[in-house]
Parts: structure tokens; C-alpha cells; sequence
């Protein structure tokens, strides 16, 4: 499907606020894929797909997830809303065509990360935190700086902002989060952070 087909068709079905915010994912990715030596086309679809299950409510994600056989974590059951990677990289395949793997991957692991995370899904991980219209989180000017810096150091940093966010709030929190950020740990501690 081309590139303007795509942002109509996300833009029908998101808010205006959440589109927005899209946007400014896929921008943002782009920037960071230039920086990073990534495909900025590849960045730009993975930004604008990373949220193609966000409009969805719980009970939607679940059926989706059970009809395609998705496998579906203890957690998942409990937060249905962390399935929108994992349905929104779903949605990418089989209604815009997105068939590259990293995309894929990009889009599911954009809500927690994973140990191991490529270029393109780390990219995408930062700009869906970093992105313009974001102003909640703490930390965000130095945060967005270090994310033309430093990959890896910048993955830690929010992974660790984002525990001790949900911390806060009492919030369950999903392993494969906890995972992400001691794995990031380990490998900035190990190699000085370089990516
Ligand atoms: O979809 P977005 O709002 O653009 O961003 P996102 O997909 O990164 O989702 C962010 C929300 O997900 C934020 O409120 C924190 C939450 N989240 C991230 N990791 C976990 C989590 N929520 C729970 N319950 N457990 C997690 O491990
Ligand atoms: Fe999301
Ligand atoms: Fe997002």
C-alpha cells in the first residue's frame, strides 16, 4: 500500500491527539534512522504503524489475538492494552502488506522492549518516548539529547524511568519490561555503552 494510503487510513481511525502523536513517532524515527545509519523509510513505517492497535479496546485485542493465534502472556490477559504491539504488528502484515521482519518486530516490542532489540526496534522504542508531542514523562530534555548520543544508554534510561514510573504507581509490571532494562544495563555497564 503507498505511503498516503496509509496515513489516511490511520488518521480515520485515530484521534486527532493520537495521531498527532504518530506523526511524531515517524518523524522522529526518521531523524533517529539518519543518525543511526537506518533505513528512514523502514523508521518512517514503523512509526506510523506502531500504534495501528491502540484504538482498540481489551475485549477487541484479546478476540484478535485468539483468532490468529497470537500467543497471548499471563500478563497480556491481565493489561490486554500491552497486545496493541503484538496486534498492531498484525494489522501492519495483513492490511497494509508490511512484510519486513524488523518493521514486524519494531512495532510489537515498541510497549516494553526485549533483550537483544535490532537498530530500527530501539529507534522506534525511543521515538514513541522522545516524540515532540510527549510531555509527561520526567527527564525528557536530557532524555531526548542522549537519544542522538546514545542508542543503548538511552533504551536504559527509559526502561528505568518507566519501572520506576509504573513502580509508583503500583502498576503490574509486564517481565519482558523488567527484562529489557537489565539486559541494557548489563550491556552499557559491559561495553561503555557504545552501540
Ligand atoms: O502507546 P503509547 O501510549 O504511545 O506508548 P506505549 O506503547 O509505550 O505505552 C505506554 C504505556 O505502557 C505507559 O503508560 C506505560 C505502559 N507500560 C509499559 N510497560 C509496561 C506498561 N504497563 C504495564 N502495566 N506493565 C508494563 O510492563
Ligand atoms: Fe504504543
Ligand atoms: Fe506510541
Amino acid at each position: 500500500m503507498k505511503k498516503a494510503k496509509i496515513v489516511e487510513k490511520i488518521r480515520s481511525v485515530q484521534s486527532e491527539k493520537r495521531f498527532e502523536h504518530t506523526m511524531g513517532v515517524s518523524y522522529i524515527a526518521c531523524a533517529l534512522a539518519m543518525r543511526y545509519d537506518e533505513d528512514p523509510e523502514k523508521a518512517y513505517l514503523a512509526g506510523l504503524l506502531h500504534d495501528s492497535a491502540k484504538h482498540l479496546k481489551d475485549e477487541k485485542l484479546l478476540a484478535i489475538a485468539e483468532k490468529y493465534h497470537l500467543p497471548v502472556s499471563e500478563s497480556e490477559r491481565r493489561e490486554p492494552y500491552l497486545l496493541h504491539g503484538k496486534v498492531g504488528a498484525l494489522i501492519a502484515k495483513k492490511t497494509f502488506g508490511i512484510e519486513d521482519k524488523d518493521i514486524l518486530n519494531a512495532i510489537t516490542y515498541h510497549t516494553t522492549g526485549r533483550p537483544g532489540m535490532s537498530k530500527l526496534e530501539k529507534i522506534i522504542f525511543i521515538a514513541d518516548y522522545i516524540e515532540p508531542n510527549r510531555d509527561k514523562a520526567e527527564n525528557l530534555p536530557k532524555i531526548r539529547k542522549m537519544a542522538f548520543e546514545d542508542l543503548d544508554l538511552t533504551l536504559l534510561k527509559i526502561s528505568e524511568d518507566t519501572l520506576s514510573y509504573l513502580r509508583s504507581r503500583k502498576d503490574r509490571i509486564d517481565p519482558m519490561t523488567e527484562k529489557t532494562y537489565e539486559y541494557y544495563l548489563k550491556e552499557c555497564v559491559f561495553n561503555g555503552g557504545n552501540d
